[in-house]
């Protein structure tokens, strides 16, 4: 079929800046004309290379994902692009997407998505461009992206019918292949081969309970293909795994606060061994153990520690890496085992050169984001796949066992993250910038029985590429033994948010159990 390319004219629009995750605003505001069209023929001008390429195009989902994606196939054709790997109903989960770039060697993927944001008409939508080999774009790309975006003029579509995507198969666009795939089974032939599924079968088998909550958002299909149709649980294990446009009307993001139902279960009335929960798009995960969650920082430091139990990792990690933000347990773990640490800017993006060096192989943030060289986005269900491998690998033993354990040989780092939410930039900007100004004159200032060791603004140089980032935090470290970080976050659609981190670490065997609160709060006061 033959398809005719139309030009059609446009004004830039002046906010299409990319945060710390992709282009994320209301859903509002990417259904203006022409909104989502400039940005991805901006994409298009920026990066060459697409003619005759291949592109992977999939989202969590939610309301908009479907027009959205007809947008993006017709642009696609206009631009020359070979072959469209798209999921079946436009679904992909972040990691399940990054996974197709590179199984696919395409030459880019877009994926739509605004994480944990809450969906439909009056919520939020997103879209991120990611590169060949699975990243997110850097931010030398997206710079330029933006500045394209300021100037651009036309966008080109091709004339035709939107494209059924309800089944997996091939369809043609123009003269562009649409290659509709089910993502479910190539993600879960990816864990396979990274765990020791036969461990994580005999666990399930052992009467060990477990639930995962997939809070009406991307994960559902991938969980149960991978818990219930590769590791035989009963579909009994999987909550709220049907994806809905509006997530149930929920907010899908996996923490204590709305993920409230299972960690009452699981923390309070102590009901199963395990659960977990993963958010929108499928890259971030929590995980509760039979009286205890796991904080995304520990968990992540367990994982590198024990590495060593999944079969990816036999030989041990050459390094792993942490965003500045999230708390140093990690560093405690590197320095007993020998292996490097890095520590990089908020964003996952920062994690890639690293990844592909092969320099890391285990990285994650403190925002509910693990992950490792499978793919190059976090990755949810890869996370709790590790902790049910590490779980089958030490039988007899729970979760707070291995966090006991954990703490003994490492220290524990206790640790909370506030957010101050809708502030004015004004306002934001101007507690950032009374922090800053008291940066230099802190060190050797004492407060309490701590005393300031070094006190400055988070500046990243990348090891592989040399490219900088600047201005990313600001943090006051209290030696070892403590830390407050204060930056700006990069995720929001309106107004601004503040996010104080707080991190002790205590070593003392009777230290090693108290309430977070209780170790937190005068640090809090300092801060
Ligand atoms: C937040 C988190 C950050 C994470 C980002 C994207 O960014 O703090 O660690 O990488 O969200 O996560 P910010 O700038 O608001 O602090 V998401 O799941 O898009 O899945
Ligand atoms: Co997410």
């Amino acid at each position: 079929m033959h398809a005719a390319v139309r030009s059609i004219t446009t004004t830039p629009f002046e906010d299409q800046q990319v945060g710390t995750a992709g282009l994320r605003k209301r859903v509002q505001v990417f259904k203006q004309p022409h909104y989502l069209e400039n940005f991805v023929q901006s994409v298009f001008d920026t990066h060459p290379g697409f003619e005759g390429s291949t592109l992977v195009v999939g989202g969590d989902g939610r309301y908009h994902n479907d027009v959205a994606i007809q947008t993006i196939l017709s642009m696609a054709a206009a631009a020359g692009v070979q072959r469209v790997v798209v999921g079946v109903d436009g679904i992909l989960s972040t990691p399940a997407a990054s996974h197709l770039i590179r199984k696919h060697d395409a030459h880019g993927g877009f994926v739509l998505s605004a994480s944990h944001n809450p969906a439909g008409p009056e919520g939020d939508f997103g879209i991120k461009f990611s590169v060949r080999g699975g990243g997110q774009a850097p931010s030398s790309l997206t710079d330029a992206i933006y500045a394209r975006s300021r100037t651009i003029t036309t966008y080109r579509q091709i004339d035709a019918p939107p494209i059924d995507l309800s089944q997996p198969g091939e369809t043609r666009l123009g003269s562009m292949i649409v290659l509709c795939v089910d993502s479910t089974r190539d993600y879960a032939d990816l864990m396979e081969t990274r765990f020791d599924f036969d461990a994580i079968r005999a666990l399930l088998a052992s009467g060990f309970e477990f639930a995962f909550d997939a809070m009406h958002a991307v994960t559902g299909p991938y969980a149960r293909e991978l818990f219930v149709n590769r590791l035989g649980a009963p579909e009994s294990v999987l909550r709220n795994a049907t994806p809905l446009p509006d997530f149930g009307g929920g907010h899908p993001d996996p923490n204590l606060v709305y993920a409230a139902d299972l960690a009452e279960e699981v923390v309070t009335r102590q009901g199963l061994d395990f659960a977990a929960a993963s958010d929108g798009d499928g890259d971030r995960n929590m995980i509760l153990g039979r009286g205890l969650s796991v904080s995304p920082c520990e968990s992540l430091a367990v994982i590198a520690a024990n590495a060593r139990c999944m079969p990816a990792y036999r030989n041990g990690i050459r390094g792993a890496a942490r965003s500045m933000p999230t708390s140093r347990a990690l560093d405690a773990v590197a320095a007993q085992q020998g292996f490097a640490a890095h520590e990089t800017p908020t964003g996952w993006k920062f994690f890639c050169n690293l990844l592909d060096a092969g320099d890391i192989q285990i990285c994650g943030e403190e925002s509910f984001g693990t992950g490792s060289d499978h793919v190059r986005e976090k990755d949810g269900l890869w996370a709790v796949l590790a902790w049910m491998n590490l779980l089958a690998s030490r039988p007899g033993q729970s979760v707070a066992d291995i966090m006991l354990d954990h703490w003994r040989t490492y220290g524990r780092h206790y640790y909370e993250r506030h957010d101050y939410e809708g502030l004015s930039a004004e306002q934001a900007e101007r507690v950032m910038d009374s922090l800053r100004q008291r940066l230099a004159a802190l060190p050797g200032q004492s407060f309490d029985d701590l005393t300031v060791s070094a006190a400055d603004e988070f500046a990243y140089s990348d090891p592989i590429d040399n490219s900088h980032a600047q201005g990313q935090g600001l943090r006051v470290c209290f030696g070892d033994a403590a830390r407050i970080v204060l930056r700006k976050s990069g995720t929001g659609t309106s107004g601004a948010t503040l996010r104080l981190y707080l991190e002790c670490l205590r070593q003392d065997p009777w230290e090693l159990r108290l309430p977070t609160q209780e170790v937190l709060t005068p640090l809090a006061v300092i801060a």
